[in-house]
Order: structure tokens, then sequence, then C-alpha cells
């Protein structure tokens, strides 16, 4: 079966998100999600329209939501299990800086080696959707009423942004030699808070390293595995760059046995990651 259904019902979704982002308010309401994060009323309605779209789709078997604390099954018949993240960095919203949704699509069930497509939208200055299947990662970008595919997406050998994320007095010492090894050989610093716009920017500006590394008062990382960490893998194995834990095994070995389960988390181009390698003697 075609992966156009579930994609067709992304793109439904960004719309809608979109419109509620622009036009809702931004409130929060009184309650958190699985992780402990204070939900915003925008990361529910989010939720909610995202899971009413993929409940459209039969051949969607199972859902698992960043917001929700468990998986849910939609349709006992179908194949296709769907992690997702429908508002990641909301919290920047209200200072009007770019947010995304990020999916996994996962084909019999929710392990990294299932994945068979990923997708991610950017709610910025301009609503952009990328998709990672088949070998390729394309670029869409919305205007005039639709949206209009762009080159397709590869990372560089080496790239020259830094996206060192983390609280850095917790960082260990040995990664904070690796994030300032790279500014000194010029590197820049490209970093928002928002996974999906600082992700997207390296992609898109030819490459440079992305980290969120275990510190001393998060251990295990911050980003979730499921629905940020393997989606976000995939893609940038796909556009040609790699992604590795802190001990160098690639992201998309790991296993994942809560929905919620976080993981240090590097994704780069080529270059990059051997540095990380080497500072982490792995
Ligand atoms: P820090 C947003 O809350 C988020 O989950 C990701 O989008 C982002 O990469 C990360 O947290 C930022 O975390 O600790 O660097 O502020």
């Amino acid at each position: 079966m075609t992966l156009q259904p579930i994609f067709d019902a992304i793109e439904r979704s960004a719309h809608r998100i979109r419109d509620a982002i622009t036009n809702e308010d931004l409130c929060y309401a009184d309650q958190c999600n699985a992780t402990g994060d204070t939900q915003l009323k925008l990361d529910i309605q989010s939720d909610l329209i995202i899971a009413e779209e993929f409940s459209k789709i039969t051949a969607i078997k199972a859902i698992a939501s960043e917001e929700k604390e468990e998986a849910e099954t939609l349709h006992a018949e179908g194949r296709y299990m769907i992690a997702y993240d429908p508002l990641d960095g909301s919290s920047l919203i209200d200072v009007n800086l770019s947010v995304g949704s990020i999916f996994g699509i996962y084909d019999g069930a929710f392990e990294a080696s299932k994945m068979v497509a990923s997708v991610y939208v950017v709610y910025g200055p301009r609503l952009e959707l990328v998709t990672a299947y088949k070998g390729s990662v394309r670029h869409f970008i919305f205007r005039h009423g639709r949206f209009d595919e762009q080159e397709t997406i590869t990372l560089k050998e080496k790239g020259k942004l830094n996206a060192p994320g983390g609280t850095q007095q917790h960082w260990p010492a040995h990664h904070k030699a690796m994030v300032d090894g790279l500014f000194s050989e010029g590197y820049r610093l490209r970093y928002s808070g928002g996974m999906v716009p600082d992700l997207h920017q390296i992609l898109l500006k030819g490459g440079g390293l992305f980290s969120y590394p275990g510190t001393t008062d998060k251990p295990e990382g911050k980003l979730r595995k499921l629905f940020e960490v393997f989606p976000f893998a995939f893609v940038y194995e796909t556009a040609g760059g790699e992604a590795i834990n802190h001990e160098g095994r690639r992201l998309l070995e790991l296993p994942c046995n809560d929905p919620h389960e976080t993981t240090p988390c590097f994704f780069g181009s080529k270059y990059e990651i051997a540095k990380v390698k080497e500072a982490y003697g792995v």
C-alpha cells in the first residue's frame, strides 16, 4: 500500500494546525503531558486534529502521541503505526518563533528498525513540509494554495552550523570541549530551542551538528525516541548524514520500551559526527 493517504492526512492536519496557531488563544491547559510538560490548549487541540485525520485511514493500526500517556488503537486490521509530536516547541509560539509537527511512520510495530517514513511540518514565516521516504528527502513549501516541491534535500560531508541543546552548566566536560571545538573552527551558533526549525535549518543550509546530550540534570537526554529522535534520525540518514547516541550507536538501532523514552542524540553531517565520536571516545 502507498503511504500517500497518510501524507495527505498530515497535509490536512498541517493546514488546520497552522490556522489554530494563528487564530486560537495561547493559554495553558490545566494539565501536564506524560513527560510532565504543562500543556498548552494548542498542544491538545493539535493532537485532536491529527488523531481525527488519522482515524479516517483504515491502514493506520495505532497512534502514539507526545500528548498522550499510551498508544491507542485506531483500526485493528490496519498495518501502520504512527508516533507523532503534534506541536513540538509550542512554548515558542508566544514569542512568535517557528514550531513544528513530527511524525514517525512504522510498519507493524513501534520499533526504530520498522520505520518506513518520517515527516515533519514547519510552522514558520512559511508553511513547509518534509518527507523522508524510499531513499529521498523531499521538501515542499506552501505557496499560492499548494505545496510546491523544492529540490531534494541532501547533506554535505561537512557543514558550518552548530546547534548545541541542553543547559550548558549541566553538560559533561568532553561535550563542552566538542561544542567549543566546532566554534573554534568557525561554526555558527544556530539554536532557537525548537527541534524542528533547528534541524530543518541545518538540513537546508547544507549541514552541521545538532546535539542534545545526556546532562547531569537529564542523564538520558530530553528528546523522545519514538516521535522526535527516530523520525529525525531517519531524515538525516536519508539525506546522507548520520544520527547517533553518546555511545556512537545509530539512533535507529536503539530499542524503545516506552513511547516517552528519551535518549542523548546527535544529528549531523559525517565530519561533525566524527567529531562527536572522537570527543566521546566511541
Ligand atoms: P532546551 C522543545 O521543548 C524541545 O522539546 C525541542 O523542540 C527542543 O529541541 C528542546 O526541547 C530544547 O530544549 O533544554 O535546549 O531548551
